[in-house]
């Protein structure tokens, strides 16, 4: 990630909504590439951890079969994230409308078409604005499979077309940026991150958001974003099982795949949801909340996301609780330095997918994100897996830049923290395996 390899620290921005102060604060987050210092990064020293069996009910009733899983254990694995670690989300429905902000018909060398939506959410009092940058190979009127995504500084960082609207939303301060708005300049900055032409040339539609349309990323007290769009009462106070952030930026996923199901150039069933590292973490919980998501890609989620939490390596519970408070329920701050009280550990949320292609992908200098924890919450992900009669295919954690690709994706690339051309080739593959 781009943060990362400029800087050791993000400022992070409080925005007092109410009165429009707005005061920083550090949010000491840590570039990957230097790994923060304290944390256990060596793997004989990983202590003895007894990981909960997805497949043993809380009453102690033994899943055998896959109708077991859906009806009984799946629920109550669900019930446990949503209360423990990522919150809940609200269930009533709100107002959504579809605004078409641009086309362009001959957009990437007149290989695509560019559609620009806003998704406009909430009452007309209090509207949130959830933009939608989508591209469209001119190949058939076939309803395609569609790649949906979250970025991190804007939709006009993925790639250089000028015409791509700048987020008028809050952004990070960072390369620069010093007022939290967009820049022009900045078009282009992550397209390393975004193989767009491969993904036209291939045949599918690329719809990506920027994350902060749906919540900005730091801690005001669930004042502003989604949040804001489910007001508590006076006489409410917010509850421990309440929604952060994650679960915020995975709602909004889902209203994104509402309107990508309208569209009749999309295939709404052949969806796949795809993250890096904290929208990783989201994607593989919209992935199980969600469960028209067809296909699930984690690209180095570590903590919270793929990796196991008991193993305690790179980034733990209680750091990563305390650099972004505002990312979990508030239960979850019960397991800082309590992994193994937790009902729930990442394997499950994996499991969360099946029977659908999950993918996880870990990189090798990544030790922040755990990369044997990655895979091991895969590996233990399988027996859910193999209910459904589907398998992972590996029983040890693959070389280098050896991909396994059966109903569970993995491969740890070499390198560091950061999305690929090598992990998109991956995901291609898995998906035309899966979505063609
Ligand atoms: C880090 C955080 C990780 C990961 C990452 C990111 O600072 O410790 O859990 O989510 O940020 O999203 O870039």
């Amino acid at each position: 990630m781009l943060s990362r390899i400029q800087g050791f620290m993000n400022i992070g921005m409080k925005l007092n909504s109410l009165s429009g102060r707005i005061y920083s604060f550090l949010i000491f987050s840590i570039t990957m590439n230097a790994q923060p210092k304290g944390y256990l990064y060596d793997e004989s020293k990983v202590i003895f951890y007894q990981l909960p069996d997805p497949l043993v009910c809380q009453d102690g009733t033994k899943v055998e079969t896959a109708q077991t899983w859906i009806e009984k254990r799946r629920p109550e694995i669900l019930k446990l994230f949503k209360e423990e670690v990522y919150g809940e989300s609200p269930e009533n429905r709100i107002p959504m409308r579809i605004k078409i902000a641009e086309e362009g018909q001959d957009a990437l060398g007149g290989k695509a078409i560019r559609k620009q939506v806003a998704i406009l959410l909430g009452e007309s009092s209090r509207t949130l604005s959830i933009n939608l940058l989508l591209y469209l190979p001119k190949v058939s009127n076939q309803p395609l499979p569609a790649f949906l995504t979250l970025n991190f500084q804007g939709n006009h960082t993925v790639h250089s077309d000028p015409a791509i609207l700048l987020p008028n939303t809050w952004v990070r301060n960072r390369n620069g940026i010093k007022d939290n708005q967009a820049r022009e300049k900045d078009r282009g900055l992550a397209a390393s991150r975004w193989a767009i032409n491969e993904m036209i040339n291939r045949g599918y539609a690329f719809a990506t958001v920027y994350y902060g349309d749906i919540d900005p990323d730091f801690d005001d007290g669930f004042q502003n974003g989604i949040h804001a769009l489910f007001p508590l009462l006076e006489s409410e106070k917010r509850k421990w099982s309440d929604w952060g952030s994650i679960a915020g930026w995975a709602w909004g996923l889902s209203r994104c795949l509402d309107f990508l199901e309208q569209d009749p150039r999309i295939d709404g069933k052949r969806v796949a949801v795809m993250g890096h590292s904290r929208l990783g973490k989201t994607s593989l919980w919209a992935g199980a909340i969600d469960e028209r998501f067809a296909m699930v890609i984690s690209n180095n989620s570590g903590c919270g996301g793929a990796a196991l939490s008991r193993r305690r390596f790179g980034e733990t519970v209680k750091r990563i609780n305390t650099s972004f408070p505002h990312w979990f329920c508030e239960n979850y701050k019960k397991y800082n330095d309590k992994e193994e009280n937790c009902p729930v550990d990442q394997h499950m949320l994996i499991a969360l997918a099946a029977p659908r292609p999950v993918y996880i992908a870990s990189a090798e200098e990544d030790r922040w994100a755990d990369p044997k924890g990655e895979f091991l919450s895969a590996l233990h992900a399988e027996p859910v897996y193999q209910l459904f009669g589907k398998i992972f295919g590996a029983k040890k954690q693959p070389l280098l830049n050896q991909p396994v690709h059966r109903q569970i994706g993995y491969h740890v690339r070499n390198g560091k923290h950061d999305v690929t051309a090598y992990d998109w080739n991956q995901y291609l593959d898995f998906a035309d395996q899966h979505l063609k």
